[in-house]
């Protein structure tokens, strides 16, 4: 306790010194210029994985009335999974290879605290879900039954989750009952979000039903806090999508916000991301991965493994969907 303390003495020693000397290097003359006319103006902007223009739109909507970032995330990631049309998300997402439709989601806020749901059925806002979780419970992640017994004491609806269209191409693929990871892009539109509000906090969500005809009991890299996604407030944050077993074995996300942490853009730690993980499947073509990041700056980056991922970013400025570069041409 006294060591804590004083560590906290300590930490607030060293900030007063370190303000007083950025004071001291801005004086101009007799005029001593605030701190924060050194920094670059906070600047609101969300970012998803894919061309999400609905998700992004509604994210600002919250930013711009001066929301929180994790009211943003939040708000923008149910969209999609509202849309029944996107089949990779929520309602209307692709069942496991048994015929259960099984979501994944995480949520991460601007102090580090982070709520997950994995395996969770009959609930067509896993994000939300994982958010009670995170204000709710002493926990971060809750599974299956466990979860959605959560959700419904929370008030949630239980839903079938899924479609015709869903219903139909399972009970065709069960013809042949063929799974491959494949690196078809359409196959991959699971929503990553990242935001920074008005307080130039960040904060961030990611949600999938995950690889469409999993074996049963899968869980992907998604809902995983430091692989699907992660946020260091200080530093900026990271968010995945494609094959989820790649991300998780570098733990991507944290990865590459400990890469801007270092001194890298997000665009440069986005690559280095990429390749680490090409360096453990050399020569493997057969996977898609893009990440997408955001540092404390509002600055953005992706990178791929093949052509075929963007991201859509929504700011004042506009909003624009950036393809991105890849590892492979
Ligand atoms: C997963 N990363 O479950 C997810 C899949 C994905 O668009 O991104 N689909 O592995």
């Amino acid at each position: 306790m006294k060591r804590r303390k004083f560590l906290k003495n300590s930490g607030l020693t060293t900030a007063g010194f370190l303000s007083t000397s950025i004071l001291a290097s801005c004086k101009t003359e007799n005029k001593i210029e605030p701190e924060s006319a050194t920094l670059p103006p906070i600047r609101p902007v969300a970012v998803c994985t894919w061309n999400f223009l609905n998700a992004t739109a509604k994210a600002w909507e919250v930013l711009d009335a001066g929301g929180s970032a994790l009211d943003a995330v939040e708000q923008g990631v149910r969209v999609e999974e509202a849309d029944v049309t996107n089949e990779t998300v929520g309602k209307g997402g692709r069942p496991d290879r048994d015929g259960n439709v099984t979501l994944d989601a995480c949520i991460m806020d601007k102090d580090g605290n982070c709520g997950s749901v994995v395996y969770l059925q009959n609930i067509a806002h896993p994000v939300s879900v994982a958010r009670k979780v995170m204000e709710e419970t002493p926990h971060i992640i809750l599974a299956g039954k466990g979860a959605e017994q959560f959700a419904y004491e929370q008030g949630f609806k239980k839903e079938d989750l899924f479609t015709e269209s869903t219903r139909k191409q399972y009970e065709e693929w069960k013809k042949t009952s063929k799974y491959e990871t494949t690196i078809n892009i359409e196959n991959h539109d699971t929503i990553g979000m990242l935001a920074i509000d008005k307080n130039g906090d960040i904060a961030g969500a990611c949600t999938t039903s995950g690889m469409a005809y999993k074996v049963a009991g899968r869980v992907g890299d998604s809902p995983i806090i430091g692989a699907g996604l992660f946020v260091d407030n200080e530093v900026g944050g990271a968010t995945a999508t494609g094959v989820g077993e790649e991300v998780i074995r570098t733990v991507g996300s944290f990865l590459i916000v400990e890469l801007m942490r270092q001194g890298m853009s997000p665009q440069e730690a986005c690559e280095e991301g990429v390749k680490r993980i090409m360096k453990k499947n050399e020569g493997r073509e057969d996977f898609q991965i893009g990440f997408l990041a955001i540092n404390k700056q509002g600055e953005t980056g992706g990178y791929c493994v093949h052509p075929g991922f963007t991201y859509r970013e929504y700011s004042e400025s506009g909003h624009e969907n950036n393809t991105v570069k890849s590892f492979y041409s």
